[in-house]
């Protein structure tokens, strides 16, 4: 049953900007894609990580491949993106920025030209259907991929920035942590960078990333994903931290996915408290929400228990992540003026409930044992 903290969640307005799109792919968008493609024998036990399971990082990106296996043709995209984009406007999320990294699929005839078109056309049609979400795309780069493919991804990006009516905004650096290099790829996002697109960089989400990480905030990127091992406490050092808090670069922070893939060992040992109490720009964000099982509303209701905040510190972090988007400045103004009418509202809804003591619920058990092995994913 819906508990009023809930309702003030999903009412409050969001800003969703750390969402990779087949990470995002809820259990009826799976359902729907299983049945298109019985053959691969896929269960949906294998493409998400279910409240109280938890799995390594590495396990994490075994869920992808197998994510990518179940959505490799046009009309896939087109399907999971639109379910995607309703799905986060259900929840409340006003504007999001979407972030894929475009892909070849001979077998389907799919390009990345292909690729990145559908998704535009999928947030057009979904405009086009009323959605009320103003959705905007970062084409990603995977660094499993080298300088060359992060090169021809970056030009890509170049001429849909050009081309997309204000859609594609910028690039995203992700995939697996511990392979590739950023240093091979900083001429790629140099580029980017000289070219207008914004820059959201995936940065110190395992420890052993210190010298990469100072050489892309050198870049410097509009925005750092997760940048969990930043801070001396955790291993990372004054330099990483003086340099993300002197340029002021907004940090993605999400939470489920850290505990889940097993990089921060609990929610109230999550980093959103050292950089919280600094005052620096954070924004929750959901990650995968179809992987980690959660959505924008389930993550602000776990900071909010977690870290304690009341319904007013919400509502500022909430407003704050307008800021910390890429949207152009009218659209931010606009933004602030939809939260501006929102906001007595929603504060009024339950102004007596108490938003930030629901534990039990909000966290559910984790198991303390190694996680299981991704070929026995269970209930
Ligand atoms: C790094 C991640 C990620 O691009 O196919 N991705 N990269 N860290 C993470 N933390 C868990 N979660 C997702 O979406 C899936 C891809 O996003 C990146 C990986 O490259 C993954 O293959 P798209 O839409």
């Amino acid at each position: 049953m819906e508990t009023e903290a809930d309702i003030f969640f999903r009412k409050l307005p969001k800003v969703e900007l750390h969402a990779h799109l087949n990470g995002s792919v809820s259990f009826e968008t799976m359902e729907k894609l299983i049945a298109r493609k019985p053959h691969l024998n896929i269960e949906h036990s294998m493409t998400a990580i279910r409240s109280g399971q938890r799995r390594t990082l590495d396990e994490c990106f075994q869920v992808f491949k197998v994510i990518h296996q179940l959505i490799d043709s046009e009309e896939d995209i087109l399907m999971v993106a639109k379910d995607v984009i309703h799905e986060f406007a259900a929840d409340g999320v006003k504007y999001l920025e979407l972030r894929s990294t475009p892909r070849n699929e001979p077998k389907t005839g799919l390009s990345k030209r292909i690729y990145i078109e559908t998704v535009i056309e999928a947030i057009r049609q979904c405009k086009h259907e009323g959605a009320d979400i103003d959705v905007r795309f970062l084409v990603a780069i995977d660094r499993r991929n080298g300088p060359e493919v992060a090169m021809e991804t970056t030009k890509l990006a170049e001429d849909f920035m050009l081309s997309s009516d204000g859609v594609v905004v910028g690039l995203d650096l992700s995939g697996d942590p511990t392979v590739g290099n950023g240093k091979d790829l900083l001429l790629a996002l140099q580029r980017a960078r000289n070219c207008g697109l914004k820059l959201a960089l995936h940065m110190s989400e395992i420890p052993s990333q210190k010298e990469e990480s100072e050489l892309l905030l050198d870049l410097p990127p509009d925005r750092i994903g997760h940048g969990t091992f930043l801070h001396p406490e955790v291993g990372g050092s004054d330099s990483l931290v003086d340099k993300v808090c002197k340029q002021n670069i907004p940090l993605e922070l999400c939470l489920t996915s850290n505990v889940k893939g097993l990089t921060v060992p609990s929610y109230d040992e999550h980093h959103f408290q050292y950089w919280y109490k600094r005052r620096h720009p954070c924004v929750l964000c959901t990650d995968d929400k179809g992987v980690f099982c959660t959505d924008l509303s389930q993550e602000y209701q776990l900071a909010a228990s977690t870290f304690g905040l009341s319904q007013e510190d919400v509502w500022a972090l909430s407003q704050q992540a307008i800021q910390c988007s890429f949207a152009p400045e009218p659209v931010k103004q606009q933004l602030n003026q939809r939260w501006a009418k929102l906001r007595p509202e929603v504060l009024s809804l339950f102004p007596s409930c108490t938003v930030n003591q629901d534990f039990s619920r909000l966290h559910p058990k984790l198991p303390d044992s190694a996680p299981v092995q991704i070929g026995a994913i269970s209930e």
